[in-house]
């Protein structure tokens, strides 16, 4: 998947092609998890999967990290490596970084949580919550995370930032820095109570945690749990799916043939209609066929 050569590339999207169709739905809880650099997503992962593990779940993480070469990820995989549970099967570690952002970090995303999706319970995304790897994590989660810094904003600051439009639940980690944490909650509940509720009638909960302390892991996993259970209950995760495998589908085409690659095959808007109209049973099947349409035209042109 990291391969930019285009044989390897065709191969690696067969093979995703097939297991992808064969995932049992709804299969694998899929859950990103946002937020600015420092809130605390790694430690917060780190507690999340101890809880998890404990509970007999499996455990697939994958950290995608653009911008840094020390990320928090690579953190937490040192961590899980280096405690109890290192020969433990049943959770699995993976560091994205920056150099993968070229060959397309959201395909490797999308590929890695599909791979992911087919053998553990749970999978896990991690990204700082800065301009598109945002929306790389949403196109591959059912549920968004947002992992919310004390301290870090007032209602307006949160609502001018856009940070409260995508998460479905939202986490102020450090509770245990006391008032600073209790008032960013306060903040974010507020700017939820204005903003305009979501499409499926979900009203995302404010939750404080401390991952460094390991309090309030248990009624996050349960707010994760009781989102994903709406969605299903809703009938709305297959149509959350489809949006964002769409929405993926589009940007990865434009990622690897630019906006003169689109306009071989009629522009931008006409290659999303296609993909609106599409089965898509498998997007890595529609990037495949599409992808090689625009090869084709523009080797004519
Ligand atoms: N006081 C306090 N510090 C925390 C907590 N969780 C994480 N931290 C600290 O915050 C810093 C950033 O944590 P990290 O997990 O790397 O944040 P990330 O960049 O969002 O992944 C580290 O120094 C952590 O030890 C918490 O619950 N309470
Ligand atoms: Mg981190």
């Amino acid at each position: 998947m990291d391969d930019a050569r285009p044989e390897r590339r065709a191969a690696a999207f067969e093979l995703l092609d097939a297991l992808e169709r064969r995932l049992p739905f709804p299969g694998a809880a899929r859950v990103g998890m946002t937020g600015a650099p420092g809130a605390g997503k790694s430690t917060l992962l780190d507690g999340l999967v101890r809880f998890l593990r404990a509970r007999g779940e499996t455990v697939g993480v994958i950290a995608v990290d653009p911008s840094s070469r020390r990320s928090g990820g690579a953190l937490l995989g040192d961590r899980i490596r280096m405690g109890s549970r290192g020969a433990d099967t049943g959770v699995f570690f993976r560091s994205m970084a920056a150099r993968e952002r070229l060959g397309g970090l959201a395909d490797a995303t999308r590929a890695s949580a599909v791979v992911l999706a087919a053998a553990f319970d749970r999978v896990f995304v991690e990204t700082v919550g800065v301009g598109q790897s945002e929306s790389d994590v949403s196109s591959v989660a059912d549920t968004l995370l947002y992992v919310a810094q004390p301290g870090a904003g007032d209602m307006l600051q949160f609502m001018k930032a856009g940070i409260l439009e995508l998460p479905d639940v939202f986490a102020v980690n450090k509770a245990d820095l006391g008032a600073v944490a209790e008032r960013t909650a306060a903040e974010l509940g507020a700017g939820l109570g204005l903003s305009a509720p979501q499409d499926s009638g979900w009203t995302p909960p404010v939750l404080q945690v401390s991952a460094r302390d390991a309090q309030g892991i248990d009624s996050l996993v349960e707010a994760l749990d009781a989102h994903r259970r709406h969605l299903e209950e809703a009938g709305d995760l297959a149509s959350r799916r489809r949006r964002a495998a769409e929405a993926w589908a589009l940007e990865s085409l434009e990622i690897r043939y630019g906006s003169f690659g689109l306009a071989a095959i009629g522009g931008r808007e006409a290659v999303a209609a296609r993909l609106r109209d599409d089965a898509l049973e498998s997007a890595f099947a529609v990037v495949r066929r599409i992808g090689a349409e625009i090869e084709e035209a523009l080797r004519k042109s």
